[in-house]
Formats: C-alpha cells, structure tokens, sequence
C-alpha cells in the first residue's frame, strides 16, 4: 500500500471514477474536483463516498471548474499531490462542433492552466495528462507515438494543443509530465451520447418493448474500442515509470459503429435494421474514418496489455443495461430526459 496523494481532475466522469477505484485500492489518499451543478453529478462516484469527517477518509471532493485557472491554483497549493490525472476536459466531439470557443478553454488551456501553476509554485508532482486519439484525425491506422496528428474536430485541435503543452513543459522545464494517446474507451458508465452506450442502452430497451427505435449518424467510422476500466490502470503504469514518456494505449483492433450496432442487437436477439434509423444531427462537419492504435511501447515498456474487443465489450455493455431495466436501477442519468437530450448532443 502507498502512502501517496493524488488529484483527479475529471473525477466524476466515466475514467474518473474507474481510476478511483483502483488508487483507493492502492492505498492512495483521493482529491477529486468536482463541478458545482444545480442537480447531482457524482453518481459515478457515489459508491466509493466517504464521510470527510471520519478520521479514515481517503476520498475527498472539491469544487472546482477547469476554466478558473485562480480555483485550479489554490487547489493544487492546498492539496500538493504527489500525481495529478488531469482527465477533466469537454469531451464530446460532435458538442465540440457547435462550442468551439468553450472546448478551447476547457480542453486546451485547462492543461496549459495546471502546467503553468505546478511549474510556477515549484510542486514536485507528476502530471498525467489525458489525450486522444482523435489527435490523429485523418492520419491512416495503425496510429502510434510517431503519427503526425491531423485533428479532424475543435476538440482535436484542443487535445493536440494540450498534448504539446504537456511535452513543452517536459522538455522545457524536465517536468515528469506524459501523455497518455487512449484510443476510444467504453463501459457501462460511459456517458450517455456517445454511440457504444447510446446503442448499448436502446438494444436493451427495445428488447424490454420500452421504445422501437434508435436515431444515428455516420455507421461507417472505424474504432478501436477498449474496455475503460482496464485504460485507467495504464495511466497509473505511466506515472511510476523512471522517466517521463508518451503512450498510446489501445486494443489494436478495430470495428465499425454498423459492426458494434449488430453486436449489440444481435446479444439481446434482434436485427438492428429492423431499429436503426438515420439523422443527418448525428453527423460531424468532418468524420475521423478510421483509428486503429499500435500499443507495442504500452506493452514492451509498461507491460499493459488489454483483454477486452468489442465483441466482449459490446456484450458486457448490453448485459448492463438488461440488468439495470430488470432491478429498475435506472442508470444514474433518467432514461427518457437524457435520451431526448441525445437529440440535442448526440
Ligand atoms: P467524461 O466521462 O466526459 O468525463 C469528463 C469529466 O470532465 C467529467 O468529470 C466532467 O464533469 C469534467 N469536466 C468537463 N468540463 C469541465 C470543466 N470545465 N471543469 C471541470 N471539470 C470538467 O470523459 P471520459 O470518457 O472519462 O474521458 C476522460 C478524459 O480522457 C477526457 O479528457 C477525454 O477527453 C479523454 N479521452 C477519453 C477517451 C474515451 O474514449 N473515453 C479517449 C481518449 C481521451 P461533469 O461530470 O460535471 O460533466
Ligand atoms: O462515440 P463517439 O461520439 O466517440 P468519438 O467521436 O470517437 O470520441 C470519443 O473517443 C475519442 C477517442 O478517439 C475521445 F477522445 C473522445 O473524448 C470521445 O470519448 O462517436 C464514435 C463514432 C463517430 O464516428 C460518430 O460519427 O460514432 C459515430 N456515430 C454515429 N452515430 C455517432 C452516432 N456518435 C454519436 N455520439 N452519436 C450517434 O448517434
């Protein structure tokens, strides 16, 4: 067991609560920055809460937002981690299309606003930062560390800033700061408009007769799907390591949405033609084709490696939607509110 501090920025997203989960088992105290919203939304969380006055407590919860560079500071002074997982950002490409500006903000200079304060205040943190392989854009597969990025969406651009932020102040400063390059990850907390969980979700509840069909864009787009809550252990490796470096973390393999739309249907007994509909909303101004991402140096160097394709990751992700609507444990997110939301956001 370790005795080290770390700060989660992103705590309440999908891999923010899967990297609690496994720093809490490691023994690590938890800082984790948290939104203020008018309704909960720490259900990812909820489960691993602990009441801050118990002598105990190893998870502790701030409010914060990435656009306020004075909150992130104080935190950081007050908190002085030894690891920072900075996984916070506005992380949907289709949104970022319609709030480029914001994107920007949150998901480029966030980075930039957490780099500069530990370099500023002297912190002997180390800074895992969360990149994309939507980096790589329109750059043919495999994708790995040497791929020149060609970003297709603001939130690609945002992301390539950020990952070149985080290796200026490496190289500039010898700051232990990385990138992590994950390819697409999925799980039953992933967020409810992005395609594997908005296909897993409506399979189910076509299954239970709760709806008939399902709106999507472009079912051409290749992925390389991974499980999430394997990704969140090759961040961790990342940071133990003797230097700083960057990864890319990914199965390897890839599907098409139409081929993850099947096996979706197809685990719960249906024809996904016979459900699958078409909205032109779901498209993007410009489409990232094809992603497959070459893992070698994750697996040589850190010695991760991923057990779960699509095929798996698609059934486990149906299997707990069929559960959830069968113990009337509707997922943290209402069904029909957040559904009718997907019309807005996809
Ligand atoms: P996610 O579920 O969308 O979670 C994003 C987190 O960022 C949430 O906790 C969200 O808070 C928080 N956040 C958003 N804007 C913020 C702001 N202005 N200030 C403070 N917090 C803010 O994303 P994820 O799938 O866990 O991904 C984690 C990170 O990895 C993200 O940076 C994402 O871009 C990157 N990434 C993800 C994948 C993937 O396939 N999942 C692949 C490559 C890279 P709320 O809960 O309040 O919204
Ligand atoms: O699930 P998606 O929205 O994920 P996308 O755009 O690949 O981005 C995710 O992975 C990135 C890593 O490469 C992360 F950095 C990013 O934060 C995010 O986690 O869309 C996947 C594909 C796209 O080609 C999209 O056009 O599915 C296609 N699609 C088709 N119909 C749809 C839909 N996507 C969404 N969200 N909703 C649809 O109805």
């Amino acid at each position: 067991m370790t005795s080290k501090t770390a700060l989660i920025t992103g705590i309440t997203g999908q891999d923010g609560s899967y990297l609690t989960e496994l720093l809490l088992a490691k023994g690590y105290q938890v800082h984790g920055i948290v939104r203020r919203a008018s309704t909960f939304n720490t259900q990812r969380i909820d489960h691993l809460y602990q009441d801050p006055h118990d002598p105990e407590a190893r998870l502790f919860l701030h409010y914060g937002d990435l656009t306020d560079g004075t909150r992130m500071a104080s935190l950081l002074e007050q908190i002085c981690p030894d690891e920072v997982y900075h996984l916070a950002a506005q992380s949907h490409v289709r949104v970022s299309f319609d709030e480029p500006e914001f994107t920007g903000n949150a998901t480029g200079l966030g980075t930039t606003r957490l780099l500069e304060t530990i370099r500023v205040m002297g912190l002997p943190c180390r800074f895992y930062q969360a990149s994309s392989s939507e980096m790589f854009g329109s750059a043919p597969p495999p994708q790995h560390e040497g791929t020149a990025f060609h970003p297709r969406s603001p939130y690609g651009v945002a992301k390539v800033y950020a990952y070149w932020a985080t290796r200026n102040y490496r190289e500039a400063y010898g700051m232990y700061a990385v990138n992590g390059i994950l390819f697409n990850h999925e799980s039953p907390r992933r967020g409810l408009t992005f395609v594997t969980r908005k296909v897993a979700l409506a399979a189910a509840r076509i299954k239970a007769g709760l709806q008939d069909e399902v709106h999507l864009g472009n079912l051409e787009a290749r992925r390389d799907w991974g499980y999430a809550a394997e990704y969140v252990n090759a961040m961790w490796r990342m940071l133990q390591q003797d230097a700083p470096d960057d990864y890319v973390v990914a199965t390897g393999t890839s599907c098409s949405v139409r081929e993850f739309v099947a096996y979706c249907f197809a685990h719960v007994g249906l024809d996904w033609r016979n459900h699958v509909r078409f909205d032109e909303r779901y498209l993007r101004p410009a489409e990232v084709d094809h992603l497959v991402g070459d893992a070698s140096k994750a697996e040589q160097l850190l010695g991760w490696r991923p057990t779960v394709q699509a095929p798996e990751l698609a059934r486990l992700m149906v299997d707990a939607e069929v559960n959830a609507l069968r113990t009337q444990c509707v997922p943290a997110q209402a069904h029909g509110p957040v559904l009718a939301a997907a019309g807005v956001a996809g």
